[in-house]
């Protein structure tokens, strides 16, 4: 049972630094959710409960590349510069947002090249109009991540049997080339691709957010050394990510069996969170799993104003207990999504034994 002294909180300062204070919903800018904030009273709440915070180690960028495309990274470190070199703020606009997005279907066969605008090239990596880029995101972005391969590290050399990392932006819903639904880099991706590369044959995701980490999901779909089980919103009942995060979905090719979603109906609290994270724990020991990494999102709570899922302080609590002490193997917990500051450290505290 770990104690409070035992579980380092690795953060860095510069993932306050993103700061998207409008995301565009439908065409309408709206009030950002993903805000530094959420850092800021997480920190708090570990910090009181006694654990040791610990500074993110900075990574070269091919760190990044184990998971993801070069071009997507190459991307995100520069869109922002380019966009106001671009002269899009004097414009009146002063996040990157697209508005042009080069689908398979709008394409078919066409070879498609590189659009020369930067506000058209921005849809060819973004897939939705709320996951906006500012002056700060980048360093946050690359902090978040620096943030889930230092608690990768400190769990790998021993120094931790398990690690909570503090990333922010959170990270499940990209994919190796595409970002979105709040989300730049996989920090979870990153985690469990570095547990592979430190020797662990067979290492599990299980994913506790609200929503369905469909980015996650991709990478590792065709994989059989890394499971992906989430319990999520049912994406079929309207919810993001709205296309994928089905129970049908259980891996291809080499990765057959090495995927399980457990999609929840709205409105479902601790009995059917609890039972899910039960089945997806047993399927994680039954994959053999020898190390974790937990998507730990607690949107799922009854207050969070971004999903319809009413889980309780005491369901994370308990959620914790089964995945950190129960199942009982060398973890990274990596933050993902949860948007109700008043509870949100509260949240996080309980899951993680405080
Ligand atoms: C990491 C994470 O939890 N990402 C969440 C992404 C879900 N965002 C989808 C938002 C859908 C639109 N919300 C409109 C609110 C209107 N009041
Ligand atoms: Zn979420």
């Amino acid at each position: 049972m770990p104690t409070p002294t035992e579980l380092p909180v690795v953060w860095s300062e510069a993932t306050l630094a993103h700061q998207p204070e409008r995301e565009v919903w439908i065409g309408m800018p709206m009030d950002g959710t993903e805000l530094p904030d959420r850092v800021t009273v997480i920190h708090k709440a570990l910090r009181s409960a006694g654990h040791p915070v610990t500074s993110a180690m900075e990574h070269p960028p091919d760190a990044l590349t184990t998971v993801h495309s070069s071009e997507l990274v190459q991307h995100l470190s520069t869109v922002y510069d380019d966009w106001l070199a671009g002269g899009l703020v004097d414009a009146g606009q002063d996040r990157v947002v697209p508005y042009f997005f080069p689908t398979e279907a709008m394409l078919g066969p066409l070879p498609a090249t590189v659009a020369s605008s930067v506000h058209a090239r921005a849809g060819r990596f973004c897939y939705d109009t709320m996951t906006t880029v500012g002056p700060g995101s980048w360093d946050a972005i690359r902090a978040a991540a620096d943030c889930a391969l230092t608690a990768t590290e400190l769990v790998l050399d021993g120094a931790a049997r398990q690690a909570y990392a503090l990333c922010r932006p959170p990270g499940h819903h990209v994919t190796r080339e595409a970002y979105g639904g709040s989300c730049y880099l996989n920090n979870a991706a990153l985690a469990a691709q570095a547990l592979v590369k430190g020797g662990h044959e067979q290492v599990a995701i299980i994913d506790v957010d609200a929503h369905h980490g469909n980015g996650t999901a991709s990478i590792f779909y065709q994989r059989a050394d890394v499971f992906y089980g989430s319990v999520h919103v049912d994406p079929a009942a309207g919810w993001f990510p709205h296309v994928v995060g089905h129970a049908t979905e259980t891996g291809a090719g080499a990765g057959v069996g090495a995927t399980l979603n457990v999609p929840l109906a709205p409105g479902s609290g601790d009995a059917a969170f609890l039972s899910g994270v039960r089945r997806l724990a047993d399927e994680a020991r039954h994959q053999g799993a020898t190390a974790l990494v937990v998507s730990l999102g607690v949107d799922a709570a009854a207050d969070d104003p971004e999903s319809p899922l009413e889980v309780t302080i005491d369901g994370y609590r308990q959620a914790g207990e089964i995945l950190l002490d129960e199942l009982d193997l060398p973890s990274v917990i990596v933050q993902e999504g949860g948007y109700h500051l008043p509870t949100l450290g509260r949240l996080v505290a309980a899951f993680v034994g405080s």
